[in-house]
């Protein structure tokens, strides 16, 4: 008898054991993503116009992907892309305006199923409801800056407040009421900021008055070296920018204490600037630094929010079980040739920040440069979770990277494929091929391409294509392509989408 009671104590402490075992070999999933966010805008990928020290913190304390691309450089394709983990192409969303089909398989869906409690809060941008999610609560469209309306299961609600700290504050209640104990969680926390059109909040109105902001060396590039879209855009700080942008105009939705604010912070800095009667490149000039000051302003929320959620995590003694993302939907120009926007295959729109911290697993402060991609993350968050990855997805998990080891047969090549066009900012559709060193584009409805040497060109001012000393390596580079496209099974049927055939060779002129 007394035995059987040892037998039957033994068995029992052992289900605890493996039950807690079981709670901690799954880690929770926070992914933090903020909306054209550049890496040249975070100081643990060298900026040299601000500093981000909660974002830092991941990095420090995780490690940090040099290379992660991004497979269609435009906000709605790639959430798409990141909860599929299949090309645009493949997921039907190839360009803003499209709707999501959120019948499909995500990677939300498969960690709910697997037992996950799974929350997005924040910026969605997708035009149908999130599937695959227990709890959501989410930006109508692109959503305002200030006073947001949140559209969840339960209908929408109307927010007052700076849309950054509103998000945080929902995310945060979520971690604090909303989380079941019991179940491993996927968090997906998401920004508005710093997109477009870069309003700070009201307790950052006034960062960066007294400073001047470094120029990119690009900042008056002629387009003389490349094919005709470079110069055909309409993305220039020069030409392009509107009042609103500029903020000679105050947003039109603040509460009388905001606009107060508000007035205070610009209204003088408005006076200031018409007084100078400035032209050409002074204008120019002017121009990029009201807009890289509110858009570095919009950042230092997101960096103080961040901070506030990697806190919570701490104190809760979550973090130490917890793997933490930090990505943006894609880069961002901040005057590099010129520009604001995204879209392009360029070195700053294909590249997207992406750091991580899982502690236990990642050595601290390590870095990566293999060409990791969006493609990749549900993969990689299946993996991490235990879950087998669907044959259908397009990626690969880089789990075995984050402790540092070397994946056999990774990607040597990248293939990239923008839509939007006709669209905003006139970027002609183009596909292309990147290596560790060579990029082809090919503006494929204008018969034109571009081959850069990134070793002796990091900034893309001169394409060699059909240079003699680039024979081999652009014949080696179209074959890719090819074989690339075959690969990953994009014929070019669009229409399917629901998108309009694509306009020939017709160009507006700047
Ligand atoms: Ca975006």
């Amino acid at each position: 008898m007394k035995r059987l009671h040892l037998l039957l104590a033994f068995a029992l402490l052992m289900t605890s054991v493996v039950s807690v075992w079981a709670k901690e070999t799954r880690p929770n999933l926070l992914f933090i993503m903020s909306d054209d966010h550049s890496y040249n805008a975070l100081s643990c990928y060298g900026s040299k116009i601000n500093k981000t020290p909660n974002l830092d913190r991941i990095a420090k304390e995780g490690i940090k992907f040099n290379n992660c691309l991004v497979t269609n450089s435009i906000c709605g394709p790639c959430r798409a892309v990141i909860l599929t983990g299949k090309y645009s192409h493949q997921n039907g969303f190839v360009r803003n305006g499209n709707t999501f089909n959120g019948e499909q398989l995500t990677y939300p869906k498969l960690l709910q199923k697997a037992g996950y409690q799974t929350a997005v809060f924040g910026k969605w941008h997708l035009k149908s409801d999130p599937t695959g999610f227990d709890d959501w609560e989410v930006l109508v469209g692109q959503g305002p800056y200030y006073n947001p309306p949140m559209k969840s299961a339960a209908g929408t609600k109307k927010y007052t407040g700076y849309t950054t700290e509103v998000i945080t504050d929902i995310t945060m209640k979520w971690l604090k009421e909303g989380r079941d104990p019991d179940k491993p969680f996927l968090l997906v926390y998401q920004h508005k900021a710093p997109h477009r059109n870069w309003q700070p909040g009201p307790d950052y109105l006034d960062h960066y008055d007294d400073v001047t902001i470094p120029e990119p060396a690009t900042l008056f590039d002629d387009y003389q070296y490349r094919a005709s879209p470079a110069r055909n855009q309409a993305m220039e700080i020069a030409t392009h920018m509107n009042a609103n942008d500029l903020k000679l105009n105050p947003p039109r939705n603040l509460t009388p204490e905001q606009k107060a604010k508000w007035d205070a912070a610009y209204g003088p800095k408005n006076k200031a600037f018409k007084a100078m009667n400035l032209e050409g490149k002074a204008l120019v000039r002017w121009k990029y630094q009201r807009y890289i000051k509110d858009y570095l302003r919009c950042i230092d929320a997101v960096d103080d929010n961040v901070g506030i959620v990697l806190d919570y995590l701490d104190e809760s003694g979550l973090a130490e079980n917890t793997l933490v993302v930090y990505t943006s939907d894609q880069s961002f120009y901040l005057g590099e040739h010129g520009w604001f926007d995204k879209r392009w295959m360029y070195e700053e729109s294909l590249r997207t920040p992406c750091i991580i911290r899982w502690p236990g697993h990642i050595k601290p402060g390590s870095t990566n440069d293999e060409m990791i991609s969006n493609l990749d993350f549900a993969e990689t968050f299946l993996d991490i979770a235990g879950v087998d990855v669907p044959k259908e997805m397009q990626g690969a998990s880089f789990k075995d990277m984050l402790n540092g080891k070397t994946i056999d047969n990774w990607r040597k090549s990248f293939y990239y494929h923008y839509y939007e066009f006709p669209g905003a900012h006139s970027v002609a559709r183009h596909y292309g091929v990147r290596t560790e060193r060579y990029k082809l584009i090919s503006y494929y409805e204008l018969d034109e391409w571009e081959l850069f040497d990134l070793k002796k060109d990091p900034m893309e001012m001169k394409s060699v294509y059909g240079s003699d000393g680039y024979r081999k390596v652009q014949a080696d580079m179209e074959k890719e392509l090819v074989r690339l496209r075959e690969y990953y099974k994009d014929d070019g049927s669009i229409e399917d989408f629901g998108i309009k055939p694509p306009m020939k060779k017709k160009r507006g002129k700047k």
